[in-house]
């Protein structure tokens, strides 16, 4: 079989996606024309054209413009609703999903609006296709401890509706210990948990993230080819990584598709899984991603099968759950 039929056909899970960062310019704009907002951008080429990052601040600061179109619970519903028909396309039959409190609570927008509206269309596609979804909510690591807290208290009466807590945003100057009384408040709440490190962060900061947030996986992870005893570290627990290709790319991680490390890190025995990441931002949903690395590393149909499984063996399902995909 071509590797590209291998990519489409193969049942896979994406554990590494922002749900913001799904919003497509389309939408973008008939939601700012909905709702009366001035957006620096007349047309959709204009959205698409400013998507040229040179590296993960310039690219946050039109995320978090972008996300401010999304004020009612339709608009959510409507957000998370369009990603998981791409899911069904894609036969991403699950997937653990990231969503950031703070982007909309800072701007007067609470858990009450967009809890529904993110529910109601997770409901629905189990439903109408059996796609399975869970969330992962994530802390903005540019903001204090304080309002870290502030999240986690108000995420209180969702707290069945969420599976894991997540850090993520502006990484350098934010390590992972400035977090961990709140990832331990969480732990002690059931929450399981992952971060961002590593991805522009030195390999420190996936260490941290190991040693003081007790994370279940490591959110990008990429510069951890740069410390021999962490590699050893990571390849002996099976600790995730989870590796976003496009966004590496589009972010200046790394210049080209051709220098990313990714079979460096599955050759060493790494527990490596593909993800898109902010997929309307980065140009690519996850078939694209995969079908990215092969178009431009020497990768075999064995290596992309093992991608795969590695996505359900990373992932929150039960056992038996995994033993179905695996
Ligand atoms: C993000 Cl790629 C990336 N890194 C850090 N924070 C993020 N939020 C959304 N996408
Ligand atoms: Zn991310």
């Amino acid at each position: 079989t071509p590797i590209a039929e291998l990519i489409n056909s193969l049942p896979k899970a994406e554990l590494h996606l922002h749900i913001e960062g799904t919003l497509e310019p389309e939408l973008m704009m008939s939601l700012a024309t909905k709702h009366d907002i001035a957006l620096p951008y007349s047309t959709i080429d204009d959205v698409r054209s400013a998507y040229n990052f040179d590296n993960l601040q310039s690219f946050l600061d039109l995320y978090y413009l972008g996300a401010s179109v999304l004020r009612d619970e339709d608009d959510f519903y409507r957000l998370m609703w369009d990603y998981l028909c791409k899911c069904k396309e894609d036969n991403v039959v699950h997937v653990e999903m990231m969503f950031d409190p703070q982007t909309h609570t800072e701007r007067g927008i609470g858990f009450e609006v967009f809890m529904p509206g993110f529910t109601r269309a997770m409901h629905q596609a189990e439903q109408e296709w059996g796609q399975s979804s869970l969330l992962i909510m994530s802390f903005l690591r540019h903001l204090s401890e304080d309002s870290a807290f502030e999240t986690l208290d108000a995420a209180m009466p969702y707290l069945p509706m969420i599976a894991a807590v997540g850090l993520d945003s502006s990484e350098l100057g934010n390590p992972p210990e400035k977090f961990a009384r709140v990832f331990a408040k969480s732990k002690s709440l059931g929450l399981l948990r992952v971060a961002h490190a590593g991805e522009e962060g030195p390999a420190e900061y996936i260490w941290s993230a190991l040693n003081e947030l007790d994370v279940h996986r490591i959110d990008h992870g990429v510069r951890s080819v740069e410390d021999t005893q962490l590699m050893t570290h990571l390849a002996s627990k099976q600790m995730p990584l989870t590796v976003c290709p496009l966004s590496n790319i589009k972010l200046c991680v790394f210049d080209k598709m051709v220098d990313h490390n990714i079979l460096t890190l599955l050759d060493a025995g790494l527990l490596v899984t593909v993800n898109a990441d902010d997929p309307s931002y980065f140009g690519g949903y996850l078939n694209d991603n995969y079908r990215a690395l092969a178009a431009n590393l020497p990768i075999t149909h064995e290596q992309v099968r093992t991608l795969a499984e590695n996505s359900f063996k990373a992932s929150f399902l039960d056992d038996v759950q995994k033993a179905h995909w695996l």
